[in-house]
């Protein structure tokens, strides 16, 4: 198997990467930040190759499968992990350039992807995508606004694939989870660690290595087999109640 993993120079992509090697996997990682992606390269060995790619780069994702040496060729799963959250204020003072960022790369770099990757999986007889969502798909909160609606696309994109799929051996997956404590809120908050520490304090959220052993898991089951959609969150997060606005009066 060649595993393909955007977003593999940070937490559940090179997390995920350490299991599918670890599994004697090949795996191609992509981000942006390649002095990352050549140390975990170096680490993993023969069998992992680094390749920059900024997802929103439609014309560098049409020429990957060109860029890819003969080894490396034939991608059977799809991580499409790269994504990102910027801001958590209200949507009517948010900033435009982060909601076309977020949109460009949660969604569009995904689509990208897939467009680019699927004729190869199809001809070659099968293949997985392996996409990831967010609870914040199906689960509005303050803030959330254009994120959640870009993981709410990811949702329906995903199904929308299976159907288009049906018949072609390809499985695809979603993967929803909660709250994570990798790099995303760092990002969030454009590198504030104090303000993104806050976020998991006194919680136990879940590891990067808990979510990849998921993406994981799913790919390893029989291939009759196709997880459609998954939720999880840590065990210390649930829903709130509906918000209700009372007059004060
Ligand atoms: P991290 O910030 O730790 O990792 C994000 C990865 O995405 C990095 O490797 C980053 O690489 C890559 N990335 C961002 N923008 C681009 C781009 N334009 N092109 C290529 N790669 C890019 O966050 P997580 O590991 O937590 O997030 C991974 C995915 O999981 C995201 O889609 C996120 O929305 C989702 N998610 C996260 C949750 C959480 O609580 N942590 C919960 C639910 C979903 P680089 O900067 O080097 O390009
Ligand atoms: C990340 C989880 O709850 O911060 O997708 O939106 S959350």
């Amino acid at each position: 198997m060649t595993v393909l993993i955007t977003g593999a120079s940070s937490g559940f992509g090179e997390a995920a990467a350490r299991i599918f090697s670890a599994k004697n996997q090949k795996v191609v990682l992509t981000a942006r930040r390649i002095d990352r992606l050549d140390a975990l390269a170096t680490e993993l060995g023969d069998r992992a190759l680094a390749i920059e790619l900024d997802v929103r780069d439609r014309e560098a994702v049409e020429a990957l499968p060109d860029q890819l040496p003969e080894d490396f060729s034939d991608i059977d799963i799809l991580v499409n992990n790269a994504g990102l959250a910027l801001g958590i204020g209200g949507a009517q003072e948010a900033d435009l350039d982060e909601w076309d960022t977020m949109v460009d790369t949660n969604i569009k770099g995904m689509m990208y992807l897939c467009r680019t990757m699927l004729p190869g999986m199809i001809s070659r007889g099968g293949g997985h995508i392996v996409n990831l969502g967010s609870v914040a798909a199906s689960w509005p909160y303050p803030g959330g606004n254009a994120y959640g609606g870009s993981k709410a696309f990811v949702q329906q994109f995903s199904r929308n694939l299976r159907v288009d799929l049906l018949g072609k051996n390809v499985r695809v997956t979603n993967i929803e989870p909660g709250m994570c404590e990798t790099e995303f809120s760092v990002v969030r908050f454009k590198g504030d660690e104090d303000k993104a520490q806050q976020v998991y304090q006194g919680m136990q959220p879940l590891s990067a290595s808990d979510v990849a052993e998921i993406i994981y898991w799913t790919t390893a089951l029989p291939a009759h087999i196709n997880i459609n959609q998954l939720e999880v969150m840590p065990t210390a997060q649930a829903w709130s109640p509906f918000a209700v606005h009372r007059d004060a009066s």
